[in-house]
């Protein structure tokens, strides 16, 4: 039996294998507007088998955007597009999830393939950002921030909790909270990005603040029967690495006291200057470590791609769901691949009868 195959529950929700397809921004909205893409997009990875598809980071506010072509879930017509994509993802035997966040001051980009760096301020397209601070990321992201009020936090914490409510009666049924890569709460955590003064910088606990008041907000709205987890970035590869570890961790365990229900793990991302050490799985024994510090079921990715790193993370318990994005985006009927590799019993039956029928029947 393979690991990666069997099923997962995390409260009511019950996943039929333990492939997620991480949330990727598709860059392909209208004023935060889900369309025809999006639903074709998220359709067909649901029909390849995995048993989570996560919709791409969905901004809670217009300048959370990332780019001006990134979704929103700000008003109800955004709600409405999207409650098409998470019936689509249900009908196809996923369980459909979101993660909404606010990209901070890493807002107010061109799409990766036009540029990937901020929209130059007099262009009528670009708007201000925010950030705990008025400092700039840097490389190709070098816009200024504006340092957030105690009022910027208050709404945006918020707009959180609205957004939360917003995709529950949309019908999603795992939210992930987009605390990572250094977009807004990433940043609050960072002193890469953090050089507050107040009680939302400094220590520990106030750098923590924003992302746990905000998980507190959103944990009002989001139904206690249903998954709220996070992405969050552990690790930043700065040379500090055992002490943002330790200090991350910390943090989890906040998180889990807080209500947390599974930590996808990540990278901090909130300087160009991180030298991140790529290659397959790389992420997997620092998952590993943040579940067994914390007791909370963790997801990664990043570079697990082959079949045997899959099931292998996922049966050694370093992890309780794989991560799989690019893969998905090549062949979104790669779980049928990774299946057949494992030697699964009726390998296309990861896949709908209409294909899995004929591909088991003319092999
Ligand atoms: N990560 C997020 O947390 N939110 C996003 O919206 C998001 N958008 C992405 C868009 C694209 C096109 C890609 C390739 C990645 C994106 N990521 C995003 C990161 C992926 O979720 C994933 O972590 C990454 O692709 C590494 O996994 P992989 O090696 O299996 O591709």
């Amino acid at each position: 039996m393979s690991a990666l195959f069997s099923p997962f529950q995390l409260k009511d929700v019950t996943l039929r294998n333990r492939i997620a397809v991480p949330p990727m921004c598709q860059y392909s909205a209208s004023d935060g507007l889900a369309n025809d893409w999006h639903l074709a997009h998220y359709t067909g990875l649901a029909r390849g088998g995995a048993g989570l598809v996560i919709v791409e980071a969905t901004a809670v506010s217009p300048e959370g955007r990332i780019t001006p072509a990134c979704l929103g879930l700000w008003n109800d017509a955004q709600g409405a597009e999207l409650a098409r994509i998470a019936a689509a993802i249900k009908a196809a035997g996923a369980v459909p999830g979101i993660q909404i966040g606010h990209a901070g001051r890493k807002a107010s980009a061109n799409r990766p393939w036009e540029g990937d760096d901020h929209i130059p301020a007099g262009d009528a397209r670009a708007w201000d950002t925010l950030s705990p601070s008025a400092s700039a990321f840097g490389a190709n992201l070098p816009r200024v921030p504006k340092e957030m009020t105690l009022a910027d936090i208050a709404r945006v914490t918020g707009d959180f909790a609205t957004a939360a409510r917003r995709a529950r009666e949309a019908g999603f049924e795992w939210l992930e909270l987009h605390f990572a890569h250094g977009y807004l709460a990433q940043s609050f955590f960072s002193a890469h990005a953090n050089q507050r003064t107040d009680g939302y910088g400094g220590e520990h606990a106030g750098r923590a603040r924003f992302l746990l008041e905000t998980l507190a907000a959103v944990r009002g709205e989001w139904p206690e029967n249903l998954p709220l987890t996070a992405r969050f970035g552990v690790i930043e590869y700065d040379g500090r690495d055992e002490e943002t570890l330790a200090d991350s961790i910390q943090l989890v365990r906040e998180f889990r006291a807080g209500g947390l229900d599974l930590l996808n793990v990540s990278v901090n991302f909130c300087t160009p200057a991180a030298q991140v050490p790529w290659g397959p799985a790389f992420l997997a024994p620092i998952a590993a470590r943040v579940k067994r510090e914390t007791d909370l079921p963790v997801a990664s990715s990043w570079g697990i791609e082959r079949a045997s790193d899959a099931e292998r993370v996922v049966a050694e318990g370093q992890m309780d769901l794989v991560m799989i994005g690019r893969a998905l985006l090549a062949n979104p009927h790669y779980p049928y691949a990774l299946a057949k590799k494992l030697g699964m019993a009726r390998p296309s039956w990861v896949l709908p009868a209409p294909y899995a029928h004929w591909l088991e029947r003319y092999r």
